[in-house]
């Protein structure tokens, strides 16, 4: 049994309002054993009191920041359980400074850091899981619609969510031969710990519930179904792509 179970590493446990938490009960409904990463010790009580309630899954901390807490989680991930499936990348980050202001004065640190967290993060980890994906996999990231139209405030994590599904065609290509997936989802807004430090985000709610074709608002779960599907037998011919998880909104030209 435990020999047909698929492993899954997810990227980016906060708290219960994550993305990555919906991915994670999805995936662990679907029968997927999990390795799931928080940031560092100041999410590491309230990361691993979620995490104790999906049995069989394991927390593990790395900041994506860092080279060697990537080389050594995959050895970590290596050792414990040979081969990997799936990985979910649900990891962004932004000085707030530079989410605040206008777009034109972002500083080259503000911009270095949003790309270095942001994007080159989904490359590092597909470098390190793409070895352990031996009989193939699915790679998930988690993309936003101001990526290709602007959204005010959003700014330089804009430009690195487009640099993001950028990549994710790139590693596509490289990884496609190997029979790894890669894919993004690009989810409506949610309210959690990322988002709730946005000033006029319960307006942002409001407007886009108004304006997306289902009239209301994505709930982190369906997200969470959309990744479970791109990384099971029902995604297999998928790659490359950017899947709108976001009642319509983006199809609407007024
Ligand atoms: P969240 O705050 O719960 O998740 C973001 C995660 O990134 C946190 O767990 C944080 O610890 C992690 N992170 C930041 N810097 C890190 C680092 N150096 N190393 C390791 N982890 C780091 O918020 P969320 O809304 O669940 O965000 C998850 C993903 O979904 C992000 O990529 C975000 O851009 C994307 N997204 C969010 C929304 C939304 O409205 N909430 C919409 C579309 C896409
Ligand atoms: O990708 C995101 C949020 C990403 C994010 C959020 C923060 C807040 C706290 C990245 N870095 C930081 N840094 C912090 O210090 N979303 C899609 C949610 C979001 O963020 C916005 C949005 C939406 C929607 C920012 C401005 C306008 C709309």
């Amino acid at each position: 049994m435990s020999d047909q179970q698929k492993t899954g590493v997810i990227f980016g446990l906060a708290n219960k309002r994550s993305i990555a938490w919906a991915i994670a009960k999805k995936l662990h409904e679907g029968g997927w054993r999990l390795a799931i990463t928080y940031q560092n010790e100041r999410l590491e009580q309230e990361a691993k009191d979620l995490i104790a309630d999906l049995p069989g899954a394991a927390g593990f901390m790395c900041d994506v920041s860092s080279d060697e807490q990537i080389a050594k989680l995959f050895e970590d991930l290596k050792a414990r359980y040979g081969e990997l499936r799936g990985l979910v990348h649900s990891v962004a980050f932004a000085q707030a400074a530079d989410l605040n202001g206008e777009f034109v004065n972002t500083s080259r640190e503000g911009f270095r850091i949003a790309h270095d967290i942001s994007v080159y993060s989904l490359i590092a980890v597909a470098r390190g899981a793409a070895p352990l994906m031996a009989r193939g996999g699915g790679i998930v990231t988690l993309t936003y619609y101001g990526a290709e139209k602007v959204v005010p405030r959003y700014n330089v994590m804009g430009v690195a969510k487009a640099a993001l599904e950028a990549t994710v065609r790139y590693l596509a290509n490289d990884l496609g031969p190997k029979a790894i997936r890669v894919n993004a989802i690009s989810a409506g807004p949610i309210k959690t710990l990322a988002a709730r430090g946005i000033s006029g985000l319960g307006d942002m709610l409001k407007s886009h519930a108004e304006r997306a074709p289902l009239k209301r608002n994505v709930d982190a779960l369906e997200v969470g179904a959309a990744a479970a599907f791109l990384l099971s037998e029902a995604g297999s011919g998928i790659t490359g792509e950017t899947i709108y998880v976001d009642c319509g909104y983006n199809i609407m030209g007024f």
